[in-house]
């Protein structure tokens, strides 16, 4: 069956399935404070796996109680490693989102998960997949940015439905998604959800 999930606190809908086979696993918020002071609600998110590529991780983990599965580290690095197509639909809420902003808190937010994973900085794709935010984008509340990691591990990006380019990296596939499913993501709640979501199709 398809349909819609919303976001509760800011109203964004999402269809529960995508572009045929991906299946809507978790929704989420991501927010920022300003100066350390005013919280603002940046975007809501969803979180969409391939069901044919996710059976390998259903035969693997399906046996796993909810408890269990929360605090396995190789789930986690499983989903985050494979070569599994997914989808992060951002819904921008924030109406005066300029793309200096969005430079910004990407080299922040993902270049912190690259050295992470490879301990260098690795500017260099850091500043490959940057010179893809054009100046002229606009993004005003409403707008939908879709990041996909496809097959072999390409990172493509899409702004309403148009992609404006695509990166091979499995170190940008894996820092990108670290965000939203990793050990420090931007919504505990949705990470939750997206792991729980390994039962609801669980063979009886
Ligand atoms: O106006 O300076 C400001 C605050 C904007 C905060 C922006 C956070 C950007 C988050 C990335 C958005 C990716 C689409
Ligand atoms: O929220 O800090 C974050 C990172 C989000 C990744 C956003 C990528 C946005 C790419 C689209 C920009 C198009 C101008
Ligand atoms: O079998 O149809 C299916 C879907 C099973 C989903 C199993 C795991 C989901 C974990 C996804 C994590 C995405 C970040």
């Amino acid at each position: 069956p398809t349909g819609t999930s919303v976001e509760p606190r800011t109203g964004a809908a999402f269809p529960t399935v995508l572009d045929g086979g991906r299946r809507l696993t978790g929704i989420g918020l991501r927010k920022t404070s300003v100066l350390g002071l005013k919280n603002i609600d940046v975007y809501a998110f969803g979180v969409y796996a391939d069901d044919s590529d996710m059976k390998g991780l259903r035969d693997k983990y399906g046996t796993f109680s909810v408890s269990e599965l929360k605090e396995n580290k190789e789930f986690i690095s499983d989903v985050l490693d494979q070569d599994l197509r997914m989808t992060v639909r951002l819904q921008i809420v924030y109406n005066r989102l300029s793309i200096g902003s969005v430079r910004n808190a990407f080299a922040k937010t993902v270049g912190s998960r690259i050295q992470k994973f490879s301990g260098s900085d690795n500017r260099e794709l850091l500043q490959r997949f940057t010179s893809l935010f054009k100046d002229e984008f606009k993004l005003p509340r409403g707008s939908v940015i879709d990041l996909s990691r496809e097959q072999g591990y390409v990172l493509q990006i899409k702004i309403s439905g148009k992609e404006v380019g695509e990166i091979q990296s499995k170190l940008l596939c894996k820092s990108v998604l670290d965000l939203y499913f990793g050990e420090d993501p931007f919504d505990k709640r949705a990470k939750e959800d997206i792991q729980s979501v390994v039962f609801l199709y669980k063979k009886v």
